[in-house]
């Protein structure tokens, strides 16, 4: 590694940024941002003070490079990521980290053969409530799980005349609010309770049947301030919503629903789990809360304060109690994680944050909702396959 880390973040969109602004917080130096060549994309860079490139490989030819960021639309994963194995870098992508499980699978193996350090940025495994309810759950102070439910529901695309590149196959695949959201709750509640899904069954359903594409690109969320003047009438067939009932592996059953077209919920992840003797809940609306539930006992609300909380929750924490910690901080503690393996030259045999076989994982239980919505039944995902 390199005296001081050194990071080249691809796609200088809404999430590069955040990725460039956490690594930075961090003492990684941003050698450079790739970019599409837009001139939205070069005026960040330059906002930021930080060289832009137009292609990976000019980037990595400009200097020493520890570690590739990938912030690209879903298409360009996999082929960057190849790119920067190829050339002995570590790979921090974003999710999901591929097209399809072939793709994902891929991947996998070509970073495990090259040695290097990977990631997929499941960012909400670094939310300290987060972290207190699965020590709660592996202390077993809730008592053996029964239920485990929630979803995840935005409505930044909830009109006919929202736009983003999610929407189009080609660019975000085949699945769009279980590949862009539903991975993440996938994800986290297989994180928190230990238990991933042995059989589903899902619908899915895609509400608006034709959108408005604006002529000129449109940034992650910004569509929702801009009525397109200009613009094609393209039709739909990715998901607006999907629910699914899931048999875990370890005796929990639970529900996950998951739409881009709730008018009012702007980016409302929420995971519930009830055990045999308390039950806890969590949002990403109000993460300085962790609800706790008893029977024969006041209910608890836990505000995120270092001395309340378990040695795993308080780990990951920093700001003092009452100064709200959120988002930009998860990243931080998830890059932190991850540079640590970086300094130390390989991957750890238990990684402490999310690897490219956890989002293999996600992709195959995604192949696995859309199959089952496809054929209207119940379906076993092939996780054994990849452990
Ligand atoms: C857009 O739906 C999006 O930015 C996702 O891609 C992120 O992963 C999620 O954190 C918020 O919403």
């Amino acid at each position: 590694m390199t005296k001081t880390p050194r990071a080249v973040v691809v796609g200088p969109g809404y999430i590069g940024e955040v990725h460039a602004d956490a690594l930075r917080r961090n003492g990684v130096v941003v050698a450079g941002f790739v970019g599409s060549g837009s001139e939205a994309g070069r005026a960040r860079a330059r906002d930021m003070g930080i060289p832009s490139f137009a292609s990976l490989a000019e980037a990595l030819d400009s200097g020493p490079v520890d570690c590739v960021h990938i912030a690209t639309p879903n298409h360009l994963h996999a082929p960057l990521a190849l790119e920067a194995i190829s050339a002995g870098k570590h790979v921090v992508c974003e999710k999901p980290l591929a097209m399809n499980p072939e793709e994902g699978r891929a991947l996998l193996h070509a970073a495990t053969v090259a040695g290097i350090v990977h990631a997929v940025n499941f960012n909400f495994r670094f939310y300290t409530l987060v972290r207190q309810m699965r020590a709660l759950v592996r202390t077993d102070a809730l008592g053996p799980l029964y239920l485990i439910h929630g979803g995840y529901l935005q409505d930044w695309l909830l009109f006919a005349s929202d736009w983003n590149w999610r929407l189009d196959p080609t660019l975000g695949g085949n699945l769009r609010a279980i590949a862009d959201i539903g991975s993440h709750w996938l994800d986290l509640a297989g994180y928190v309770t230990g238990q991933q899904p042995r059989a589903l069954v899902a619908d899915l359903a895609t509400f608006v049947p034709e959108r408005q594409r604006p002529l000129r690109p449109v940034q992650t969320f910004a569509g929702k301030e801009l009525a397109p003047d200009e613009y094609d009438v393209i039709r739909m067939n990715t998901d607006d919503y999907a629910s699914v009932l899931i048999d875990f592996d370890h005796g929990a059953r639970g529900t996950l629903t998951v739409s881009q077209v709730s008018a009012g919920r702007k980016n409302r992840l929420s995971l519930e789990v009830s055990g045999a003797a308390s039950s806890a809940a969590w949002t990403s609306e109000r993460v300085e809360e962790l609800w706790i539930g008893h029977r024969n006992r006041a209910n608890e609300l836990l505000l995120r304060d270092p001395p309340a909380l378990l040695p795993d929750a308080r780990a990951v924490t920093t700001a003092p109690g009452g100064h709200a910690e959120g988002y930009i901080e998860t990243h931080r503690a998830l890059f932190r994680a991850v540079y640590a393996a970086i300094a130390a030259g390989w991957p750890p045999d238990e990684p402490d944050y999310p690897t490219f076989g956890d989002g293999l994982r996600s992709l195959v239980l995604g192949e696995s909702i859309a199959r089952s919505a496809r054929e209207r039944r119940w379906i076993e995902p092939d996780l054994a396959k990849d452990q």
